[in-house]
């Protein structure tokens, strides 16, 4: 396949495997457009013919399955989801500035995206299998061969049976309104909610009723967030990296932005995974001495980001601008990129901070 079809503005990390960011600006709207959302591939696209294409569900079930486009779509009740994806190196940049995390992507605040999403529940699917009464995890395979992947096998990973069968967990065909594309995983992918973008495994052909994780690299050995002096790493160390942590980023204005003294409007995005939900922004123009609580727009998912907006007082001359959300556990970001820093260089959750410069009019 060729490049997709991405806005000329795309901050591309790479070109094959296509891994590419959109500007802040792009994601300023609760859903992102198609040419605006990221793409994160570990290999190059797979050669996927949508009429020979069969989902297989196997493993420890009653009832193997092997399921074409047409009995998927025809057999399940259509379900939509607005979700937001977010990749574990989302906002990586802020640790690589800290400590150089070598052979991994740069990624800026946008390797996190949200579509309208619509397929069949996993759930449902799995209730056709009928799952065995000892399966705690539900694996996903696809055909794309990683480079990094020891030894070499397609993309993979797992998530637990508890959050495979609950109902926002989707195979989808669809995103946008739009026949899903294929560099976001066409004809079918997960998509999972509230986990790291890795378990939203694109181009799936396979999906594993297990008693225990998937044994795939990007299960065992990528996406584990390693203690900081971890040298040698071994497949199982870490932590796998499941729901999404607590995080935010600043949209606008972006970093480095001339602006003029006085109101200045401020908007970004926040999210957190799983059972949680955030519930309260704090923005600051002073370094983090004082904080105003910026106001949260509508969410207009439960699984979506949620989006917000605030204005503040921008003195004259270099200033930082900084933000902090919390959430319905009363988590609150962590302040150091240091304080969260890991070989791999995931998760960095710390306030985001944009230096920007008021000029007098
Ligand atoms: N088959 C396959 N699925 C995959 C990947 C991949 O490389 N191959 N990348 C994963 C990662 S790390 C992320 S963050 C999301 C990105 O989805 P997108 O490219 O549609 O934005 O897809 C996930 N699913
Ligand atoms: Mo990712």
């Amino acid at each position: 396949m060729r490049s997709p079809a991405k806005r000329d503005d795309m901050l591309v990390h790479e070109r094959e495997p296509y891994n590419a960011e959109p500007p802040r600006g792009a994601l300023t709207d609760a859903l992102t457009p198609i040419e605006a959302f990221y793409g994160r591939n570990h290999g190059p696209f797979p050669d996927v013919d949508r009429t020979a294409w069969r989902l297989r569900v196997r493993g420890m079930v009653t009832r193997p399955l092997e399921l074409s486009l047409d009995d998927l779509r025809s057999r399940f009740t259509r379900h939509e989801e607005i979700a937001t994806l977010q990749c574990a190196g989302n906002r990586r940049a802020g640790l690589m500035a800290v400590h150089d995390i070598p052979g991994q992507h740069p990624w800026g605040p946008g390797a996190t995206s949200t579509a309208r999403w619509a397929g069949a529940r996993l759930a449902d699917v799995l209730d056709a299998a009928g799952l065995d009464p000892g399966v705690t995890d539900i694996a996903f395979d696809a055909p794309d061969v990683a480079p990094e992947a020891d030894p070499p096998q397609g993309f993979g990973g797992s998530i637990p049976a508890a959050k495979a069968t609950a109902a926002e967990v989707l195979l989808v065909w669809e995103m946008n309104g739009e026949p899903l594309p294929a560099a976001h995983g066409a004809p079918v992918r997960v998509v999972v909610p509230g986990h790291i973008g890795a378990r939203s495994v694109k181009w799936v052909e396979t999906i594993t009723a297990r008693d225990r994780p998937s044994d795939n690299f990007f299960q065992t050995s990528a996406y584990r967030l390693l203690p900081a002096d971890l040298t040698d790493p071994a497949p199982g160390d870490g932590i796998a990296l499941g729901a999404v942590a607590l995080n935010s980023e600043i949209l606008c204005p972006d970093d480095g932005d001339d602006l003029i003294a006085g109101p200045v409007d401020v908007t970004g995005y926040a999210f957190v995974g799983d059972d949680r939900t955030v519930v309260r922004v704090d923005v600051s123009v002073d370094g983090g001495r004082t904080w105003a609580q910026a106001d949260l727009d509508d969410q207009v998912s439960r699984w979506a980001w949620r989006t917000w907006h605030t204005t503040v007082d921008l003195p004259p001359g270099p200033a930082t601008i900084t933000a902090r959300a919390w959430d319905s556990s009363a988590d609150l970001q962590p302040e150091h990129p240091a304080s969260v820093w890991n070989p791999k260089g995931y998760v960095n959750n710390a306030w985001p901070v944009v230096t920007v410069t008021g000029h007098d009019r």
